[in-house]
Formats: structure tokens, sequence, C-alpha cells
């Protein structure tokens, strides 16, 4: 694995790209894929970005998986791509040049604000998604409810997506203090004219609970694991209904 440096030599970071569906609850349709990190060393992708984070080559790491994942873009299903975005890469010159490029489909890709760290200026951060926006990228913010993604940087972002972080939504089905939770963030969502994604759905009881609630999509391994390859993952999408679909491993 090569160092991560501030001056973000991230063509020599050594990972790879695997992608997870997004499916809406009601209809089992696939409404894109989240494009998600392994490291060559087997490390959790967690524990690089905190170290990115910390080295402050966070913007380095997220725009090398962005140029990937935007490479890969024309073998994935039809749908959003959804990418990560530590909130520094919000202040990255790099960020725009790359998703305004001419070559970019702008309304398939989707940024999610990430919960890792702070978010230091929310006005520069909104004139950043604001011009990100014009040419049609979606937002996300993800993780909404731990670490940094609080009510307040719900509220400061305006989303199009609200992703609710996987400790709320594991084991909904039995604590109704979940359940109430998640229904906030879907009264939020009705005001924001966002919609809400959970993360992290092992369970199919969690799932019937999310459709009670009008929860509009789900992400997580009862609805598909990551998969390695873009083909692989648009043919297993073209079968009918992601829930049904067998899984493929990392
Ligand atoms: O923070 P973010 O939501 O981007 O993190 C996604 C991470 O969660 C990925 O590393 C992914 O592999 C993992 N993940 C995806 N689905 C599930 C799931 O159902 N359960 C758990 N525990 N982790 C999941
Ligand atoms: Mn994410």
């Amino acid at each position: 694995m090569a160092t991560l440096d501030k001056a973000g030599a991230a063509s020599d970071v050594d990972f790879r790209l695997v992608y997870q569906p997004i499916v809406h609850v009601d209809t089992g349709t696939v409404a894109g894929v989240e494009a998600l990190c392994r490291f060559a060393d087997g490390r959790a992708p967690e524990h690089w970005f905190k170290e990115c984070e910390r080295l402050g080559s966070a913007p380095a790491l997220d725009l090398a998986i962005i140029e990937r994942a935007l490479a890969d873009l024309s073998q994935l299903p039809t749908g959003y791509l959804s990418v990560n975005l530590s909130p520094s890469t919000l202040r990255d010159p790099r960020l725009t040049d790359l998703l305004l490029s001419p070559d970019v489909p702008a309304d398939r890709i989707v940024v999610e604000v990430t919960e890792h760290a702070r978010v230091a200026d929310y006005l520069e951060a909104q004139r950043v998604l604001g011009a990100l926006r014009k040419a049609g990228v979606r937002v996300a913010v993800d993780d909404a409810g731990a670490g940094y993604a609080s009510l307040r940087h719900v509220v400061e972002l305006r989303p199009d997506f609200i992703k609710i972080d996987r400790d709320l939504v594991h084991g909904l089905a039995e604590d109704h203090a979940r359940r109430v939770a998640v229904s906030a963030f879907v009264l939020l969502s009705l005001d924001l004219n966002a919609s809400v994604i959970a993360e992290g759905l092992e369970r199919p009881a969690d799932l019937a609970a999310l459709y009670d609630l009008g929860v509009d999509a789900a992400q997580g391994y009862l609805l598909g694991r990551p998969s390695t390859r873009p083909t692989d993952l648009a043919a297993w999408l073209r079968r009918d209904g992601a829930a049904k679909a067998p899984t493929l491993g990392e």
C-alpha cells in the first residue's frame, strides 16, 4: 500500500471498487448503486478513511475513487451511481472539475456527504453542492443519525436523499424507539422533498417495518452484497426483483 500523502498520488493507493444496490422497498426494483472501496491490505475501509482524514489526504482518495467509479458507469445498471465524499473533498476544486466535466451524466450521480468529519462551514459546502446540483447532481447525507450527521447537518444540507445509519435500522422491527427515530427522518424528508434510504438492512422483519413506516429504499446484505464486477452487477440486476436475486460475494 502506497503512502497517502497530502499531494495525493492517489493512483498509487491500492484499492478496488465494489458496488451495492439500493432497492425500492415497495417494488424491489433497483434505484441505484453505491460505489464502495475495498483496500488491498484487507483493513476495514473505516480505518483508511480515518487515516486519510488525519493526514489531510481524504480528498485525494475520494477523487481517485470517484474517477474509477465514473469509468465503470457505462457498465453499471441504469439508475444512479452514489459516491462518498468527505466534507474536506467539498473544498477541493478538483471535485467540480471532475463531476462537471461534459462526459459525466450529472443526473446519474449522487454524492453522499459522509459523517466521519465535521462540516466546518455550511455556507461553503452549500455553495459547492449548489454548483453540482445546478448540473443535475443529487446530494445524500450518509449515515444520518450517526457521527457528525446530526439533524442540523440534514437541515443545513437539504439533501435529496437521507441515508439512515445502520445502527438505527438494525432491529427496528422489535424496537419502538428505533421506529420512531426512522419515522422522524421520514417526516423530515417529506418537508425537504427528500427520499429516505435505510442502510445496513439484514433482516426481513426490518424490511417489513421499513415498508410500514413509508421508507422509500433500502441497502444492505438482505438485498444484495457489494459486488466486485460492475458487469456481474448489471447481469444480476436484470433478473426479476433484487430482493429475490442471489447475492454475489465480494
Ligand atoms: O458509511 P457507508 O454507508 O458508506 O458504509 C457502507 C459500508 O457498509 C460498506 O463497507 C458496506 O460493505 C457495509 N455494508 C453494506 N451493507 C451492510 C449490511 O447489511 N450490514 C453491515 N453490517 N454492513 C453493511
Ligand atoms: Mn455511503
